[in-house]
């Protein structure tokens, strides 16, 4: 979106006002330092993969990589490269499989109707329940405690958005009663057009729910960024360092003045089929745009000073300045909603951070499998096609 993906526990949500909205703290600044490690770009690995590859997966060999931005030398920072992307530092990757594409609504009905799972947006929370997100309980008030998530405002006032407050993003969200990954616009609104496009409205808990199931797990950020680059690349994007090369969107974003006007050269308001855009040299699509994906890692802002050089798994905490209470976890690859005047979270080190709790109408997920995963995933699948052979 938008510069950040709060949490529907967010205090600018349901408060009314520009007073709310400052409450939620100053926006990182961009305290540009210097890159650490410096240097050329990782090696880029030919290693083979250690059992065949899964269907609708792709493999990513293993390698080392520079991870994060490098300084920018134009301070005008046109690309608006926030501070948690720094300092640049290499990273050791070891191979895995990936989802080439996001998790469609089909795949995830399928889930759904074999184990019966039910997403946190489809079920009535309590003061407790969002209060594991870190909020303070006493800040809920009575509106919040119906099913619920975030969609993104079509009627926001235009006469009073006022872009020049931190986190002005929040005045085109809204808590929705009744949106879930069925009803993605709310009640009234279906996926019945839409199976191949991404599920939404999912939180960090229900990926995990529905990788679990699938013998997967959720990509760390190294894995993400690595992957995204076509195995750890220099690359600005998943497909160069052009973001529009001949012109042409290479990826589901926004073009024009976001929230204002959307220009729509790309085809595609919202989410698109997966799969609607070229994949990058992996085979992998929409790693930018479309929706934001889930990675495994707590977010922290300062963790690329402090992360370890192979298989970082993230920091043991979360800490995001704009939020500092909300345990976040991190997100990657920006969404429909993104541009140059909101987040650029289509560049392939940018960062974003959600409340693990909260799904958003622009964020979905995607699966990978490691070796040590391998036998667990192949258990998973012959349990998922034995239960479909039996009914
Ligand atoms: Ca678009
Ligand atoms: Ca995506």
């Amino acid at each position: 979106m938008s510069g950040t993906n709060m949490g529907r526990s967010s205090a600018g949500l349901w408060m009314v006002g520009g007073a709310a909205l400052l409450m939620v703290g100053a926006v990182a600044a961009i305290a540009l330092t210097p890159p650490s490690g410096g240097g050329s770009a990782g090696t880029v690995s030919q290693e083979a993969p250690p059992h065949a590859t899964p269907q609708g997966m792709v493999w990513v060999g293993g390698g080392d990589f520079q991870m994060g931005s490098e300084e920018p030398q134009d301070r005008t920072n046109p690309d608006r490269l926030r501070a948690d992307e720094f300092p640049r530092h290499r990273v050791q990757v070891s191979g895995f499989w990936m989802d080439a594409a996001e998790v469609t609504n089909a795949e995830f009905a399928e889930f759904v109707e074999a184990t019966g799972y039910k997403t946190f947006a489809e079920k009535t929370p309590t003061r407790d329940d969002l209060a594991r997100s870190g909020l303070d309980r006493s800040l809920v008030p009575d509106k919040a405690l119906v099913p619920n998530s975030l969609t993104f405002n079509n009627q926001f006032d235009r006469e009073a958005l006022n872009r020049d407050l931190p986190q002005w993003q929040f005045q085109v969200w809204q808590i929705t009663p009744g949106a879930d990954w069925r009803h993605p616009d709310g009640p009234g609104s279906s996926i019945e057009n839409r199976m191949n496009h991404p599920v939404v409205h999912v939180n960090w808990e229900d990926a995990n729910a529905y990788l679990e199931w699938a013998g997967k797990r959720l990509p760390t950020e190294a894995e993400y960024e690595y992957a995204a680059r076509d195995g750890g690349k220099d690359l600005l994007y998943p497909w160069g360092n052009e973001r529009d090369p001949g012109g042409t969107a290479m990826c589901n974003y926004w073009q024009g003045d976001f929230p204002l006007d959307n220009k729509n050269s790309d085809g595609f308001l919202t989410t698109s089929p997966v799969k609607s855009f070229k994949p990058n040299g992996l085979g992998l699509y929409d790693i930018s745009g479309n929706v934001w994906e889930w990675c495994h890692d707590f977010f922290r802002a300062d963790y690329y000073s402090e992360s370890p050089r192979k298989n970082p798994r993230g920091p043991e905490d979360s800490l995001d300045p704009d939020e500092p209470g909300i345990i976040k976890r991190s997100q990657r690859g920006g969404s429909y909603l993104c541009n140059t005047n909101s987040c650029t979270g289509y560049r392939t080190t940018a960062r974003m951070k959600g409340d693990f709790l909260t799904g958003t109408v622009h964020t979905g997920f995607r699966g990978v499998v490691d070796d040590a995963g391998y036998e667990k995933f192949v258990a998973a699948q012959a349990k998922i096609a034995e239960q479909k052979k039996t009914k």
